[in-house]
């Protein structure tokens, strides 16, 4: 048996350094390590806490104690602030919860996930920036200057969810090849441009068009100059809806950068995958677009629930569409100490990809009771939605708070890594933080 089919568990066990790797990317503090082996080590992980910990009869055996994951690495990408560096060539970057607390996701907070080699920033200049409408289901192919996109058609603001279908990969047993996303691969900044539709429809959208995909004007990882990095698309019926936008602005400037200036598709709600950057053209086809990225396992997930490890055919796969319900706590951030007595004010973000989010609740008893947080509604459809809740704390010690949303169909965030899938997409389990009541 390979060591990695054995679970998370059975390798601490067994080869814990191993295993810290594996889920935290580094080894941790060994006095750490052994706390979570068994619960009889719960005066070990106590210590390394320096707590002791009010609801340990609840803690799940293997849990990790959320205090451990806090890293504080530096970073420096242009025009971004705090954000957590997994690669930097191509520049992948997530954002740490805490900095996810604004309703509308500042520039220098929103995550960065290249694929390939984005544009030298010298070669892009806005003036002259192009963007083609063509493919098979065209009926008249057209192109574009920014200047005449702005002066043809309407423009709308809405604040958009893009998430990475790969946010939370690193939670995944066995683990998922690809950048380690733990949970900010994730923003909702608000975009401005023209609707999609709106400009499909000028240039004549064919009766047997099913699908758009989308190229941009960044290469291949190789550098090869025929290559595209990704070209991935969406369904007619997504691309028509009103909030998907062709958007040259965010939060009423340009876009950054990194996040795809001077141009970039936005469908909000789905993997961010489909929202292309440095947009450059997109195809209207007659089947199921086949660029970069779109055939499985690239965003695909198996279509049946299979065991951790299993070898999978491109037949058994399904391309994700919509993102599942989830939730993050944005304030405080985790490792926060807090004084008994007063209550904590907890207050976070949830969204459920093209759903509303119904319901979010609160446990700091590791999930066996649940309270009710208060839930905004929505900006717009595909935005995230801020929950506030106070949290009373029973005695000293260590505590977790974990939450949990409810999308409006009644799909629950799970309390553990869902589905396992070979390349470690929609993990939406539940946030926790980590709180020392003293
Ligand atoms: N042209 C282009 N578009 C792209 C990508 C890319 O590498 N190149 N990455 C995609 C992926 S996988 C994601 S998750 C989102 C991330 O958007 P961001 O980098 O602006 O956060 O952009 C998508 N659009
Ligand atoms: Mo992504």
């Amino acid at each position: 048996m390979h060591p990695e089919d054995k679970g998370l568990h059975a390798l601490y066990a067994e080869d814990p350094v191993t295993a810290d790797r594996r889920l935290w990317g580094r080894e941790v503090d060994p006095l750490s390590r052994r706390g979570f082996l068994k619960r009889s080590s719960l005066v070990a992980m106590s210590l390394a806490l320096g707590a002791s910990i009010p609801f340990a009869r609840f803690m799940p055996g293997g849990l990790i104690p959320a205090a451990f994951a806090q890293s504080d690495e530096p970073f420096a990408i242009d025009g971004k602030e705090g954000l957590r560096v997994l690669n930097d060539r191509p520049i992948n970057a997530e954002t740490p919860a805490h900095l996810l607390d604004d309703d509308v996701t500042p520039a220098r907070h929103m995550f960065v996930r290249n694929n390939g080699l984005p544009p030298e920033p010298a070669t892009i200049d806005p003036g002259q920036w192009t963007l083609e409408i063509a493919g098979e289901s065209c009926l008249t192919p057209t192109t574009f200057t920014i200047a005449e996109l702005k002066e043809r058609f309407e423009t709308h603001s809405y604040q958009l969810q893009v998430e990475c279908g790969g946010n939370g990969r690193s939670e995944f047993v066995p683990s998922a090849s690809g950048n380690q996303w733990t949970i900010g691969a994730i923003a909702c900044p608000r975009f401005t441009g023209v609707r999609l539709r709106d400009v499909l429809e000028a240039c004549g959208i064919a009766d047997d068009a099913v699908y758009i995909g989308y190229y941009g004007a960044d290469r291949h990882a190789s550098g090869a100059a025929d290559k595209e990095a990704i070209s991935r698309g969406v369904p007619m019926a997504k691309a028509l809806e009103d909030e998907s936008l062709i958007a040259w602005a965010m939060n009423d400037e340009d876009i950054p950068y990194q996040n795809g200036y001077p141009l970039r598709l936005v469908c909000g709600g789905w993997p961010g995958s489909v929202s292309g950057k440095w947009l450059k053209k997109i195809v209207v086809r007659n089947q199921k677009h086949d660029g970069a990225k779109m055939a499985p396992p690239s965003y695909s997930v198996p279509a049946n629930p299979v065991a951790p490890g299993t070898e999978l055919t491109d037949d058994d796969y399904v391309t994700i569409h919509s993102m599942p319900v989830k939730s993050l706590v944005t304030f405080p951030s985790s490792g926060v100490e807090h004084a008994l007595g007063d209550p904590l004010e907890v207050r976070g973000q949830a969204w459920a990809g093209d759903l509303s989010v119904a319901e979010v609740y609160t446990s700091i008893d590791f999930g066996i009771t649940w309270q009710k947080a208060t839930l905004k509604e929505a900006p717009n459809r595909l935005a995230w939605q801020r929950f506030t809740t106070q949290v009373a704390f029973p005695e000293p010690g260590y505590y977790e708070v974990w939450t949990r949303a409810v999308d409006e169909n009644g799909q629950s965030q799970p309390m553990v890594v869902p589905g396992w899938n070979p390349k470690g997409y929609l993990n939406n389990a539940c946030h926790r933080i980590a709180v020392q009541v003293a």
